[in-house]
């Protein structure tokens, strides 16, 4: 094999090491540039504020912006959605979480929880009447399956959804569900005779609230609710006629898996641009304490796991567009890349010394942020599971 010349070779490009920007067509970078611009314009300013307060104060109109940014559902075909590729799809999710978590939080439930579980499943009216305003932004979903006594093990859900003449008659708990109290229409999965269906619950419906959940550590910018149903009635058009089983809902969770495998790689490459930036300014000993070599170690490691990460984060996306994605690939992404971006997070913790504890630099929102990101959407033990199962071909959740 013939070795290109020096000249041909192009400069080394310490923001993409093995130019896996090559991998990308123009419109790939399109959507990926005008993301970036926005959430450096609309949320970086603002973020370590509203982390501070511990809110999401426009959330709305936010998600009105997001919605014209054509985010809100954008790998999904018809009713107002972009139809993106799952490429460029993923490549959004890098960048909304290189911003904050809570952001790509609130675009994947919008878009690859609640808005898929109705594309997917719903009937032609269902998603005549939610999707287009959920892909401008309009009405905000929320998707509701984690329950205070079932979070790994939705098998065991308590909440009960019962036929009373035409109608369901739903009761129960849902738990930490991102959107609840600012959602104007609620994914509610709950145990039927027939096994577990999913439910659209407007919010106002007599007999269901969605009190929020204060005191959180991590995703502070981010509205974490609970669901309270008490005798919720709703019309037998309100169940989504085409998901029978937990295969619903778990099928809804694969799509916002796959944002997550892209968007932990977002935190990581801030944490890891914040460090590098550090290490070049910050003198200690009369000199840079990037000219260190076990600073260097640091960054070569962070380096090298934030790009194998974007790199199969980039090879799933393509089995995605291609059909050929499977969960357990899913898992093995998920487990990796959120795994690794939290260690690179600690690692550049470090590397500011005291500074990376403080608000005025992005390490900590980020490192505390990805501690929800390894537990919801299955957590580091189930993947483990899903993928110990597909190894070995034996069940090992129960
Ligand atoms: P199991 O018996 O294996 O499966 C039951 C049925 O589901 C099917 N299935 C799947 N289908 C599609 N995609 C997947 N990934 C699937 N996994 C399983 C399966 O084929 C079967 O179908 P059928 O037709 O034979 O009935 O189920 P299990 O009870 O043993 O549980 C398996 C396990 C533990 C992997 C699953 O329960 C699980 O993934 N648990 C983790 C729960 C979880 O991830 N919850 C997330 C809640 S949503 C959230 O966190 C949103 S945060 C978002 C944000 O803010 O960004
Ligand atoms: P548990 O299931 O109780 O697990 C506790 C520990 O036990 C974990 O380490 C787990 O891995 C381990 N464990 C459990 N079973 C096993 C086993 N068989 N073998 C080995 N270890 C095991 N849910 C929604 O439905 N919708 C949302 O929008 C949503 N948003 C969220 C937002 C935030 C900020 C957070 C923190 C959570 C959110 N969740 C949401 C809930 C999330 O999906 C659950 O927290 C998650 O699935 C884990 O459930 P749990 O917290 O009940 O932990």
């Amino acid at each position: 094999m013939s070795q290109p010349s020096a000249a041909k070779r192009p400069p080394f490009d310490p923001g993409d090491p093995l130019g896996l920007d090559d991998l990308l067509a123009p419109e790939d970078l399109a959507v990926r540039d005008t993301v970036r611009a926005w959430s450096a314009d609309r949320v970086l300013p603002e973020i370590a504020d509203w982390y501070e307060r511990g809110e999401l104060p426009s959330v709305r109109e936010l998600a009105r912006e997001l919605g014209g940014l054509g985010a809100l559902g954008m790998h999904l075909e018809g009713y107002g959605c972009a139809g993106a590729s799952a490429v460029q799809y993923g490549l959004a999710c890098l960048e909304f979480e290189a911003a904050d978590s809570g952001i790509r939080s609130l675009v994947s439930v919008q878009g690859s929880l609640a808005m898929y579980a109705i594309h997917r499943f719903g009937s032609e009216e269902q998603k005549q009447r939610w999707l287009p305003p959920m892909a401008s932004g309009e009405t905000i979903g929320c998707f509701g399956l984690t329950e205070p006594d079932h979070g790994s093990d939705p098998a065991g859900m308590r909440t009960r959804a019962r036929r009373d003449g035409g109608d369901w008659v739903l009761d129960g708990r849902k738990m930490w569900i991102t959107n609840g109290s600012v959602a104007g229409v609620a994914v509610v999965w709950a145990a039927t005779e027939d096994g577990v269906r999913g439910f659209l619950v407007p919010a106002g419906t007599p007999g269901f609230s969605a009190p929020e959940i204060k005191h959180k550590w991590s995703l502070r910018a981010s509205v974490t609710s609970e669901l309270v149903l008490d005798g919720v009635r709703l019309p037998a058009d309100a169940v989504l006629p085409q998901a029978r089983g937990l295969g619903g809902p778990l099928s809804c969770l694969n799509q916002a898996r796959y944002g997550i495998v892209w968007g932990a790689m977002g935190a990581a490459r801030a944490c890891f641009e914040a460090a590098l930036d550090y290490s070049r300014e910050r003198e200690q000993f009369g000199r840079p304490i990037g000219g260190f070599q076990l600073t260097q170690a640091k960054l070569a490691d962070m380096a090298v796991e934030l790009h194998k990460g974007i790199l199969l984060a980039h090879h799933l996306g393509r089995r995605m567009d291609a059909g050929t994605l499977r969960p357990e690939q899913v898992s093995f992404g998920k487990l990796n890349n959120v795994r690794e971006a939290i260690e690179i997070c600690r690692t550049a913790r470090t590397v500011l010394g005291a500074n990376g504890i403080s608000l005025e630099y992005p390490v900590m929102r980020h490192a505390t942020n990805l501690e929800s990101v390894l537990t919801y959407e299955g957590t580091v033990e189930m993947h483990q599971l899903v993928l110990g199962k597909a190894l070995t071909g034996l069940d090992a959740f129960r």
